[in-house]
Formats: C-alpha cells, structure tokens, sequence
C-alpha cells in the first residue's frame, strides 16, 4: 500500500475562495503535503488528465472547466491515503456526499465539485508525476 495520493483544488473552489479552507481541513485530517503548486491547465493538458474519461458524455465540459481557471495541485501523504482522502471530500455529487465532506461543505455540482482525489494508488503515482518532478518532492 502507498501512503500518497493526489489531489487539485478544482477552478469552481479556487474562485470562490475556498482554497485557505480547503487546504487547511486536509492539514487537520492528517494529510502532510508532499508538493504543492498553484498552476492552470490548457484545454489539452486538462484533456490529457482525464484521458480515461474521452468517451464519456461529460468530457468536453470537463475539459472546458478544468482549463477555465487556476488550480492547486498537491501531492498528500498520509497512512491509507488514497482511500481516507476520498473519505475526506466526499461523493463525486455533492448532493449525495456525507455531511461535513470538503464536496458537501464546497462543491457547487457534479460537474463542479471543488477537489480532485485520485481513485488508487497507481492513479496518485500517475497523476502526481503529471504534474510535480522528483525534485519538486519532500
Ligand atoms: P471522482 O473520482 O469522484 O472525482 O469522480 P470521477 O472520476 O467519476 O469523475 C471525474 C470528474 O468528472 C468529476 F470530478 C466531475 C466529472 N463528472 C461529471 O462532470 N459528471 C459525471 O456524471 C461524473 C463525473
């Protein structure tokens, strides 16, 4: 088992403000931050990121609106991380995330839902190298 995983603070959070609380509800839940950045991804990297979801009806919103602000990107490191980080924000539709979930607390719809959290191990390695060098690591 990995103790990493990764996760961005999506353009909706980023815009309204939520970005200092966010971050500072992972802190308190345990998470240490291995790697931080404030970026904006193209359209094409935006696209890449979530190759897996190309066939999918919502891809090009989903492109469109990743691209469409900045973002926060970290990696996070934590005993059991991937599976206690996706506890932490909560259902992909915040209308049916847990009360007191960062999605529940933040997340204005499906589509905008605040936070990124990778779905395994093998994702959080993939997704964190998409956007952190190893130097960029501690
Ligand atoms: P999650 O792992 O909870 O981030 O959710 P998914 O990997 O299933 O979806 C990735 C992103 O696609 C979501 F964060 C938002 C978007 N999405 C939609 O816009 N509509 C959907 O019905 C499902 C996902």
């Amino acid at each position: 088992m990995s103790n990493r995983t990764f996760t961005m603070i999506k353009p909706d959070a980023m815009r309204n403000g939520h970005a200092g609380a966010i971050l500072d509800k992972i802190i308190k839940a345990g998470f240490r931050v291995v790697a931080l950045k404030q970026t904006k991804l193209t359209e094409e990297k935006a696209g890449q990121f979530y190759e897996v979801h190309k066939e999918r009806p919502f891809y090009g919103e989903l492109v469109q609106f990743m691209s469409s602000g900045v973002i926060i990107a970290a990696i996070l490191e934590k005993e059991n991380a991937v599976a206690d980080f996706r506890t932490l924000i909560g259902a992909t539709n915040p209308a049916q995330a847990d009360e007191g979930t960062i999605r529940k607390m933040f997340a204005t719809s499906v589509g905008e839902n605040a936070v990124h959290g990778s779905d395994s191990d093998e994702n959080a390695q993939i997704e964190g190298s998409f956007f952190f060098s190893g130097l960029e690591q501690f």
